[in-house]
Protein backbone atom coordinates (compact mmCIF):
# COMPACT_ATOMS: atom_id res chain seq x y z
CA UNK A 1 0.00 0.00 0.00
CA UNK A 2 1.33 3.50 -0.64
CA UNK A 3 2.67 5.02 1.61
CA UNK A 4 0.15 8.64 3.42
CA UNK A 5 1.56 12.00 3.07
CA UNK A 6 -1.27 14.85 4.49
CA UNK A 7 -0.72 18.04 3.38
CA UNK A 8 -2.60 21.42 4.83
CA UNK A 9 -3.52 24.08 3.12
CA UNK A 10 -3.60 22.01 -0.07
CA UNK A 11 -6.03 24.10 -1.50
CA UNK A 12 -3.57 26.82 -3.27
CA UNK A 13 -0.24 27.84 -3.13
CA UNK A 14 2.88 25.61 -2.03
CA UNK A 15 0.50 23.43 -0.35
CA UNK A 16 -1.31 22.47 -3.54
CA UNK A 17 1.73 22.11 -5.40
CA UNK A 18 3.62 20.13 -2.80
CA UNK A 19 0.59 17.86 -2.80
CA UNK A 20 1.55 17.14 -6.21
CA UNK A 21 4.66 16.90 -5.95
CA UNK A 22 4.64 14.03 -3.41
CA UNK A 23 1.80 12.24 -5.49
CA UNK A 24 4.36 11.99 -8.10
CA UNK A 25 6.88 10.27 -5.97
CA UNK A 26 4.17 7.86 -5.42
CA UNK A 27 2.58 8.82 -1.94
CA UNK A 28 -1.52 9.07 -1.39
CA UNK A 29 -1.89 12.53 -0.91
CA UNK A 30 -4.82 13.42 1.58
CA UNK A 31 -5.71 16.63 1.12
CA UNK A 32 -7.21 19.23 3.89
CA UNK A 33 -7.95 23.12 3.68
CA UNK A 34 -11.70 24.39 4.57
CA UNK A 35 -11.80 25.72 0.93
CA UNK A 36 -12.78 21.80 -0.37
CA UNK A 37 -14.29 22.76 -3.78
CA UNK A 38 -11.03 23.58 -4.67
CA UNK A 39 -9.27 20.58 -2.99
CA UNK A 40 -11.72 18.22 -4.87
CA UNK A 41 -10.42 18.87 -8.72
CA UNK A 42 -7.19 18.27 -7.46
CA UNK A 43 -7.69 15.14 -5.29
CA UNK A 44 -9.51 13.60 -8.17
CA UNK A 45 -5.97 14.69 -10.40
CA UNK A 46 -3.57 12.94 -8.43
CA UNK A 47 -5.59 9.92 -7.05
CA UNK A 48 -5.74 11.31 -3.50
CA UNK A 49 -8.53 12.00 -1.18
CA UNK A 50 -9.89 15.63 -0.08
CA UNK A 51 -11.25 16.89 3.31
CA UNK A 52 -12.54 19.61 4.68
CA UNK A 53 -9.96 21.44 7.62
CA UNK A 54 -10.04 24.32 9.69
CA UNK A 55 -6.43 23.91 11.45
CA UNK A 56 -7.85 26.91 13.96
CA UNK A 57 -11.00 24.40 15.06
CA UNK A 58 -10.33 21.67 17.00
CA UNK A 59 -13.16 19.61 16.38
CA UNK A 60 -12.46 20.11 12.68
CA UNK A 61 -8.67 18.59 12.83
CA UNK A 62 -10.21 15.32 15.17
CA UNK A 63 -12.45 14.92 12.51
CA UNK A 64 -10.14 15.27 9.70
CA UNK A 65 -7.22 12.80 11.39
CA UNK A 66 -10.01 10.23 12.19
CA UNK A 67 -10.50 9.88 8.50
CA UNK A 68 -7.01 8.85 7.93
CA UNK A 69 -5.62 5.31 7.86
CA UNK A 70 -1.78 5.98 8.80
CA UNK A 71 0.15 8.67 7.88
CA UNK A 72 4.12 8.75 7.00
CA UNK A 73 4.35 12.47 5.97
CA UNK A 74 2.66 15.28 7.55
CA UNK A 75 3.03 18.81 5.62
CA UNK A 76 1.98 21.74 8.06
CA UNK A 77 1.84 24.15 5.41
CA UNK A 78 -1.81 25.86 6.46
CA UNK A 79 -0.83 29.84 7.58
CA UNK A 80 -0.26 33.34 6.13
CA UNK A 81 0.02 36.85 7.18
CA UNK A 82 -3.19 38.97 7.58
CA UNK A 83 -2.09 42.66 7.16
CA UNK A 84 1.09 45.09 7.35
CA UNK A 85 -0.04 47.45 10.06
CA UNK A 86 2.66 48.97 12.35
CA UNK A 87 2.12 47.64 15.72
CA UNK A 88 0.70 50.69 17.01
CA UNK A 89 -2.21 50.49 15.01
CA UNK A 90 -2.08 46.50 15.74
CA UNK A 91 -5.65 44.70 14.65
CA UNK A 92 -5.90 42.36 17.44
CA UNK A 93 -8.61 40.09 15.47
CA UNK A 94 -5.75 39.38 12.63
CA UNK A 95 -2.85 38.94 15.43
CA UNK A 96 -4.89 36.28 16.92
CA UNK A 97 -5.99 34.63 13.34
CA UNK A 98 -2.56 34.56 12.98
CA UNK A 99 -0.94 32.66 15.76
CA UNK A 100 -4.25 30.27 15.82
CA UNK A 101 -3.17 29.40 11.97
CA UNK A 102 0.26 28.98 12.05
CA UNK A 103 1.54 28.07 15.51
CA UNK A 104 -1.54 26.80 17.26
CA UNK A 105 -2.71 24.74 13.89
CA UNK A 106 0.80 22.93 13.56
CA UNK A 107 0.54 22.03 17.04
CA UNK A 108 -3.15 20.65 16.87
CA UNK A 109 -1.99 18.51 13.56
CA UNK A 110 1.16 17.32 14.97
CA UNK A 111 -0.51 16.08 18.41
CA UNK A 112 -2.91 14.84 16.69
CA UNK A 113 -0.64 12.66 14.20
CA UNK A 114 2.06 11.90 16.11
CA UNK A 115 0.67 8.58 16.93
CA UNK A 116 0.22 7.20 12.83
CA UNK A 117 4.10 9.00 12.61
CA UNK A 118 5.16 6.95 15.65
CA UNK A 119 3.22 3.42 14.19
CA UNK A 120 4.57 3.94 10.39
CA UNK A 121 8.05 3.33 11.42
CA UNK A 122 9.39 5.93 9.24
CA UNK A 123 7.22 9.59 9.54
CA UNK A 124 8.11 13.18 8.62
CA UNK A 125 7.12 16.37 9.67
CA UNK A 126 7.54 19.56 7.25
CA UNK A 127 6.83 22.76 9.02
CA UNK A 128 6.65 25.38 6.35
CA UNK A 129 7.48 28.33 8.03
CA UNK A 130 9.31 31.43 6.38
CA UNK A 131 12.21 33.85 6.34
CA UNK A 132 10.11 35.99 9.05
CA UNK A 133 10.60 33.29 11.83
CA UNK A 134 14.39 34.50 11.73
CA UNK A 135 14.10 38.20 10.24
CA UNK A 136 11.98 41.20 10.71
CA UNK A 137 10.38 43.93 8.33
CA UNK A 138 8.35 46.77 9.16
CA UNK A 139 4.78 46.16 9.42
CA UNK A 140 5.24 42.19 9.74
CA UNK A 141 5.10 42.46 13.80
CA UNK A 142 1.89 40.37 14.04
CA UNK A 143 3.31 37.41 11.33
CA UNK A 144 6.93 38.06 12.34
CA UNK A 145 5.73 36.79 15.88
CA UNK A 146 3.42 33.89 14.84
CA UNK A 147 6.60 32.49 12.25
CA UNK A 148 9.30 32.93 15.16
CA UNK A 149 7.01 30.89 17.13
CA UNK A 150 6.37 28.13 14.74
CA UNK A 151 10.19 27.88 14.12
CA UNK A 152 10.45 27.49 17.86
CA UNK A 153 7.83 24.58 17.93
CA UNK A 154 9.60 22.29 14.81
CA UNK A 155 12.92 23.24 16.99
CA UNK A 156 11.27 21.70 19.89
CA UNK A 157 9.98 19.32 18.77
CA UNK A 158 13.45 17.62 17.14
CA UNK A 159 14.46 17.75 20.56
CA UNK A 160 11.49 15.69 21.70
CA UNK A 161 11.10 13.32 19.06
CA UNK A 162 15.21 12.53 19.53
CA UNK A 163 14.82 8.49 19.78
CA UNK A 164 11.87 8.56 17.74
CA UNK A 165 11.80 7.20 14.06
CA UNK A 166 10.30 10.68 12.75
CA UNK A 167 11.72 13.12 10.96
CA UNK A 168 11.43 16.69 11.53
CA UNK A 169 11.97 19.61 8.83
CA UNK A 170 11.56 23.62 8.51
CA UNK A 171 11.14 24.92 4.88
CA UNK A 172 11.58 28.66 5.32
CA UNK A 173 10.98 30.55 1.80
CA UNK A 174 11.21 34.27 0.90
CA UNK A 175 9.24 35.47 -1.62
CA UNK A 176 6.78 32.97 -3.38
CA UNK A 177 4.11 34.04 -5.65
CA UNK A 178 1.05 32.20 -4.55
CA UNK A 179 -2.61 33.71 -3.02
CA UNK A 180 -0.15 34.73 0.11
CA UNK A 181 -0.27 38.76 -0.96
CA UNK A 182 -3.96 38.75 -1.63
CA UNK A 183 -4.79 37.17 1.46
CA UNK A 184 -2.68 40.01 3.45
CA UNK A 185 -4.09 42.27 1.63
CA UNK A 186 -7.59 41.36 2.37
CA UNK A 187 -8.33 40.34 -1.57
CA UNK A 188 -6.39 43.74 -3.12
CA UNK A 189 -5.26 42.69 -6.04
CA UNK A 190 -3.14 45.65 -6.91
CA UNK A 191 -1.63 45.46 -3.36
CA UNK A 192 -0.82 41.88 -3.60
CA UNK A 193 0.95 42.53 -7.19
CA UNK A 194 2.93 44.99 -6.04
CA UNK A 195 5.00 42.90 -4.17
CA UNK A 196 6.35 41.20 -6.66
CA UNK A 197 6.54 44.07 -9.18
CA UNK A 198 10.01 43.83 -11.31
CA UNK A 199 11.43 41.07 -9.86
CA UNK A 200 11.22 37.08 -10.11
CA UNK A 201 9.74 35.69 -7.22
CA UNK A 202 9.68 31.86 -6.20
CA UNK A 203 6.93 29.54 -7.85
CA UNK A 204 5.02 27.50 -5.42
CA UNK A 205 7.02 24.36 -7.78
CA UNK A 206 10.19 25.75 -6.43
CA UNK A 207 9.16 25.37 -2.47
CA UNK A 208 7.72 22.28 -3.55
CA UNK A 209 10.70 20.83 -4.65
CA UNK A 210 12.59 21.23 -1.53
CA UNK A 211 9.70 19.75 0.37
CA UNK A 212 9.90 16.31 -1.91
CA UNK A 213 13.55 16.43 -1.76
CA UNK A 214 13.70 16.56 2.04
CA UNK A 215 11.30 13.87 1.90
CA UNK A 216 13.06 11.40 -0.80
CA UNK A 217 16.10 11.17 1.60
CA UNK A 218 17.14 8.17 3.21
CA UNK A 219 15.66 7.90 7.06
CA UNK A 220 18.39 7.99 8.79
CA UNK A 221 18.83 11.98 7.47
CA UNK A 222 17.05 14.42 8.54
CA UNK A 223 16.91 18.16 7.00
CA UNK A 224 17.09 20.04 9.38
CA UNK A 225 15.77 23.18 7.41
CA UNK A 226 15.50 24.64 4.09
CA UNK A 227 15.78 28.01 3.52
CA UNK A 228 15.22 29.25 -0.03
CA UNK A 229 14.54 32.63 -1.38
CA UNK A 230 14.69 34.09 -5.01
CA UNK A 231 17.82 35.12 -6.60
CA UNK A 232 16.64 38.61 -6.30
CA UNK A 233 15.56 38.85 -2.33
CA UNK A 234 18.47 38.89 0.01
CA UNK A 235 16.76 39.87 2.72
CA UNK A 236 13.05 39.97 3.98
CA UNK A 237 13.77 44.17 3.01
CA UNK A 238 16.90 43.77 0.42
CA UNK A 239 15.25 42.93 -2.86
CA UNK A 240 16.33 43.79 -6.66
CA UNK A 241 13.63 45.37 -8.64
CA UNK A 242 14.21 46.41 -12.55
CA UNK A 243 13.15 49.61 -12.86
CA UNK A 244 13.20 50.65 -9.26
CA UNK A 245 11.69 49.51 -5.89
CA UNK A 246 8.58 49.65 -4.13
CA UNK A 247 10.35 47.82 -1.59
CA UNK A 248 8.28 44.84 -0.01
O1 LIG B 1 -0.28 30.91 0.50
P1 LIG B 1 -1.76 30.64 -0.03
P2 LIG B 1 1.08 30.05 0.42
N1 LIG B 1 -7.28 25.85 8.02
O2 LIG B 1 -2.57 31.76 0.52
C1 LIG B 1 -4.80 27.39 3.85
C2 LIG B 1 4.13 30.31 4.08
N2 LIG B 1 4.93 31.32 3.38
O3 LIG B 1 0.93 28.83 -0.37
O4 LIG B 1 -8.50 27.06 4.03
C3 LIG B 1 -6.82 25.15 6.98
O5 LIG B 1 -1.75 30.43 -1.50
C4 LIG B 1 -5.53 27.97 2.65
O6 LIG B 1 -6.69 27.19 2.37
P3 LIG B 1 -8.22 27.62 2.68
C5 LIG B 1 2.80 30.81 4.61
O7 LIG B 1 2.93 31.50 5.83
C6 LIG B 1 4.52 31.86 2.20
O8 LIG B 1 2.14 30.99 0.04
O9 LIG B 1 -8.98 26.91 1.59
N3 LIG B 1 -6.17 25.67 5.94
C7 LIG B 1 -4.51 27.77 1.56
O10 LIG B 1 -4.62 26.48 1.02
C8 LIG B 1 2.05 29.51 4.77
O11 LIG B 1 2.33 28.91 6.00
C9 LIG B 1 5.30 32.84 1.58
O12 LIG B 1 -8.29 29.12 2.62
C10 LIG B 1 -5.97 27.02 5.98
C11 LIG B 1 -3.18 27.88 2.29
O13 LIG B 1 -3.45 27.80 3.71
C12 LIG B 1 2.61 28.64 3.64
O14 LIG B 1 3.79 29.28 3.19
C13 LIG B 1 6.47 33.25 2.15
C14 LIG B 1 -6.40 27.82 7.03
C15 LIG B 1 -2.48 29.20 2.01
O15 LIG B 1 -2.17 29.27 0.66
C16 LIG B 1 1.68 28.45 2.45
O16 LIG B 1 1.27 29.72 1.96
C17 LIG B 1 6.86 32.68 3.34
C18 LIG B 1 -7.10 27.18 8.07
N4 LIG B 1 -7.57 27.87 9.12
C19 LIG B 1 6.08 31.72 3.94
N5 LIG B 1 -6.05 29.10 6.77
C20 LIG B 1 4.91 33.52 0.32
N6 LIG B 1 3.94 33.02 -0.42
O17 LIG B 1 5.55 34.51 -0.07
C21 LIG B 1 -5.42 29.10 5.60
O18 LIG B 1 8.00 33.12 3.87
N7 LIG B 1 -5.36 27.85 5.11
Amino acid sequence: MAQVAVVTGASSGIGAATARALAGDGFHVVLGARRVERLEGLAGELGGEALGLDVTDPGSVKAFCSRLEGCEVLVNNAGGALGLDPLAEADEEQWRRMYETNVLGTMRMTRALLPRLFESGDGHIIVVTSIAGFESYRGGAGYIAAKHAQRSLARNLRLELLGQPVRVTEVAPGMVETEFSLVRFGGDEEAAQRVYQGMTPLSADDVAECIRWAVAQPAHVNVDEIVVRPRDQATATEVYRQGGSPGQ
